[in-house]
């Protein structure tokens, strides 16, 4: 019998670009996965690794069955009712006997690309009250939350770059070519940024590698790691000393403006050059050519996030795009309508500083603490010392600072329940695995990303195949747990979510949203629901973004906050220390570390998929040729890399596309660790070393918590 094959439409959720993915599939199997042309939003666009989706669903190495570490440290299957009768047990006695902060709780990366665990796991965590609970937000995009927070009044006010019609993108450590771009998505990049040049624009990257996009770009600067902030407060000299400050629109929306008067005064162009190794003309060039030009945004990411001054960097940038009419227009930075808004009628809160963590005395930001914290409030003894964590879709033990650290603490936990779909590095420590379904068995919605997309969109994909007999979604996971905790919790599950499952809610989001049926009288006949958006197949495009000012304020008093007292206290500290700067060149062998990311890597889980980590080494430490000419190294020798906090060997990578003194090693490898039941694993030449065995967990910045990877001293050992 000839089998026929059907066509299924989905968005891919595995990075943050949302491309629409066209899959031919005989009803059981995948034949072939390519990009859907007529998706509004990424028409066309995919990379390898959303055409190799089908392959996680499809790798013998994923679990579907419950699974319960025996006393031999063997893994057993068993019944999902057993399993999450154990874990509830288990973290209720713990619960009961310590208090609600002795459970940690992770929530990791792929929460955010499933809306089901994200409205779910939400729950989760107020049932469980505890004040210990973390996620890579705080080793990511933390200065994003806090600048939205304090100025716009919303953690999730974050403008992103109007990349289609801008006419001059200045890009500070960020590499979307690889990345596919973060906190803008935007699929299909690359193409959009030579679009800018077609149009007869310019790209400018600021970054210590002149990385993938700095290939594409018009301009590639190296600037020094951990400088970026002097640069921006040199842009800001110029523009205040020439009065280049004009407010457009937003002149009756800013609150504070008087405050910012002389903050960048003591950064003139010859101070910046001496500390970030870019050029006075050029400092003075990009800011002319930004300041002149109607469409020009400035784009910071990664790179100018998990820094020393991450928080106080994302202020700045803010602060010169509003001061010279680069905000809320199109080609400049610009907020998104998404279809579901999650923030659209919130109020402002209070969501930082309500609690300290225990150990270090460190702030929470949005119910969170900061992950770099994590392992010392489970090694700690004392009161609301970390007994038990829940880990949701997270592999810490590879992605979190000094990692080696949390590796001693986990195996010392009263108990450990991990909600994953493999066994690997951070869950082999769990007593307890419970495996949600694959990629192509669940549903669909980009709650967050439509919210930071260049262009206003809506889609829902199903559900492809259907998962195991029982097994349970990340949300019905969550739900049953909430179940069980609730018992011994002094808060009632909400009825909400009780009632309702996730695709009920969404359409509730839905149709109350922006261009909901039920947003207005008006809409009734037109308006969106979640069936006429499941109907519409490749989904709905809903054009460019839009002015929002002051709309989409949520600050107390209605405006832009532009000088909040916790950014120019963070200031004042930073130019306190300008006088001591510690110009002096680094020994040899000492380096600056920096981290990247490879088109064909997703963080810490997706080498497991054979085509994609085949080929050439990605786990190298990159190094420019006159450094290594004076170390004596040769091309993919190994050498000992060592920080305050450990030593890891690895081969070196020497090319001249990365800035002297600085080294990069990428993050997410080291899967050699004994017990992990993946391929890659019994591949060491591909398996690699993980970088967060050397990060060292106290340098954060101090505003916002973030962990700063990028310019930590490190040594090398030449083997
Ligand atoms: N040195 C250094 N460290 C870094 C970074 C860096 O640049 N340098 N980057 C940081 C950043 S930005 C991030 S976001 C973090 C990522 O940090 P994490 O979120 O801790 O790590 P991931 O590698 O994303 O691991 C995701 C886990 O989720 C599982 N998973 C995948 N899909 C699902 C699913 O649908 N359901 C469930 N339940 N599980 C699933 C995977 O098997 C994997 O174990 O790493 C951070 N760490
Ligand atoms: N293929 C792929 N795509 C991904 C991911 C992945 O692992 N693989 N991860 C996803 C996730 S979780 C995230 S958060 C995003 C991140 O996406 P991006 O923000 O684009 O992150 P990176 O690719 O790490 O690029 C960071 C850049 O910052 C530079 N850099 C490092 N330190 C400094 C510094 O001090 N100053 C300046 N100016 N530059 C510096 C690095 O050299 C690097 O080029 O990517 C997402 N997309
Ligand atoms: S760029 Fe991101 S969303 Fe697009 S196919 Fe690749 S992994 Fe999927
Ligand atoms: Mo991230």
């Amino acid at each position: 019998m000839e089998t026929v094959h059907q066509k299924h439409y989905r968005v891919c959720n595995l990075c943050e670009a949302m491309c629409g993915l066209e899959i031919t599939h005989d009803g059981k199997k995948v034949i072939s996965v390519k990009g859907d042309q007529n998706d509004p939003l990424s028409k066309g666009s995919i990379c390898p690794k959303g055409a190799l989706i089908h392959k996680l669903h499809e790798d013998l190495n994923r679990l579907k069955k419950p699974l319960q570490k025996k006393e031999d440290g063997s893994w057993e299957e068993i019944s999902w009712k057993l399993a999450l009768d154990t874990v509830g047990e288990k973290i209720n006695a713990i619960r009961k006997k310590y208090g609600d902060d002795s459970v940690g709780f992770y929530l990791g990366n792929p929460t955010v690309h499933n809306f089901g665990m994200m409205m779910m796991t939400g729950e989760l965590k107020r049932i469980l009250r505890t004040k210990n609970s973390f996620s890579p937000t705080s080793m990511d995009q933390l200065p994003h939350h806090f600048m939205g927070y304090y100025m716009y009044g919303h953690s999730l006010n974050i403008p992103i770059p109007d990349i289609d019609r801008t006419e001059y993108m200045v890009i500070f450590g960020a590499n979307p070519v690889a990345s596919n771009g973060s906190l803008m998505s935007a699929p299909g990049v690359h193409m959009r940024l030579l679009d800018i040049q077609k149009r007869g624009g310019k790209v400018i990257l600021l970054d210590p590698r002149k990385n993938e996009t700095g290939n594409v770009a018009d301009e590639h600067y190296f600037i020094k790691p951990n400088t970026d902030l002097y640069f921006l407060l040199g842009m800001l000299h110029i523009i205040q000393k020439n009065n280049w400050i004009s407010l457009g629109h937003l002149e009756d929306h800013i609150h504070g403006l008087e405050q910012l008067k002389n903050i960048a005064a003591p950064y003139s162009p010859k101070i910046v050059a001496k500390i970030t190794g870019v050029e006075e003309k050029v400092l003075q060039q990009i800011t002319k050519d930004y300041v002149s030009n109607k469409r020009a945004v400035l784009y910071g990411r990664m790179g100018m996030s998990t820094q020393e001054h991450g928080g106080l960097c994302h202020w700045i940038s803010g602060v010169i795009n509003i001061l010279t009419e680069h905000m809320d227009k199109p080609g400049c930075a610009m907020f998104t309508t998404p279809a579901f808004d999650v923030k659209r009628t919130s109020k402002f809160k209070k969501a930082h500083g309500r609690w300290h963590s225990r150990v270090h005395g460190l702030p929470e930001f949005e119910g969170e603490l900061p992950v770099s914290i994590m392992a010392a409030e489970m090694l700690t003894p004392g009161k609301g010392q970390i007994r038990a964590l829940i880990s949701y879709a997270g592999n810490p033990a590879l992605s979190t600072p000094n990692a080696k650290r949390l590796e001693e603490a986990l195996p010392k936990l009263d108990f450990m329940v991990a909600i994953d779909i493999f066994l690997n590095e951070t869950t082999r420590h769990a007593d307890i695995i419970l495996p949600p379904p694959s990629h192509l068995e669940i549903d669909h919605y980009d709650l967050i990303f439509n919210l930071l997309s260049v262009h206003n969109n809506v889609k829902f994909s199903q559900a492809l195949f259907t998962p195991q007999k029982d097994q349970l979604y990340d949300w019905q996971i969550a739900k049953e747990l909430v179940k069980r905790f609730a018992k011994v919790s002094a808060k009632k599950p909400s009825k909400i979510f009780q009632w309702l499952n996730p695709r009920q809610l969404l359409n509730l989001g839905l149709l109350l949203g922006p261009y909901g049926k039920w947003s207005s009288p008006r809409r009734w006949f037109s308006g969106i629901s979640l069936k006429k958006v499941i109907r519409s197949k490749h989904g709905i495009g809903l054009g460019n973004l839009q002015p929002q000012i002051p709309e989409i304020l949520t600050t107390r008093n209605g405006k832009i906050n532009i000088a909040d007292p916790i950014f120019l206290n963070g200031l004042e500290n930073v130019t306190k220390g300008l006088d001591k700067y510690p110009y002096t060149q680094l020994a040899k062998n000492k380096f600056l570390l920096i981290g990247r990311r490879h088109l064909r890597t997703n963080n810490s889980w997706m080498h497991n998929i054979e085509r994609l980590s085949k080929g050439r080494n990605k786990c190298t430490a990159i190094m420019h040729p006159d450094d290594a000419s004076q170390l004596n190294l040769q091309n993919a020798q190994d050498i000992t890399v060592k920080s305050t906090t450990g030593a890891i060997t690895i081969p070196v990578e020497i090319t001249n596309t990365i800035m002297r003194g600085v080294l990069s090693i990428p993050h997410g490898f080291g899967h050699t660790k004994k017990g992990v039941r993946l391929d890659i694993a019994t591949k060491p030449d591909r398996a690699g070393v993980s970088v967060n065995d050397i990060t060292d967990q106290n340098r954060l910045d101090p505003l916002t918590g973030n962990a700063a990877f990028s310019g930590q001293v490190v040594e090398i050992i030449v083997n």
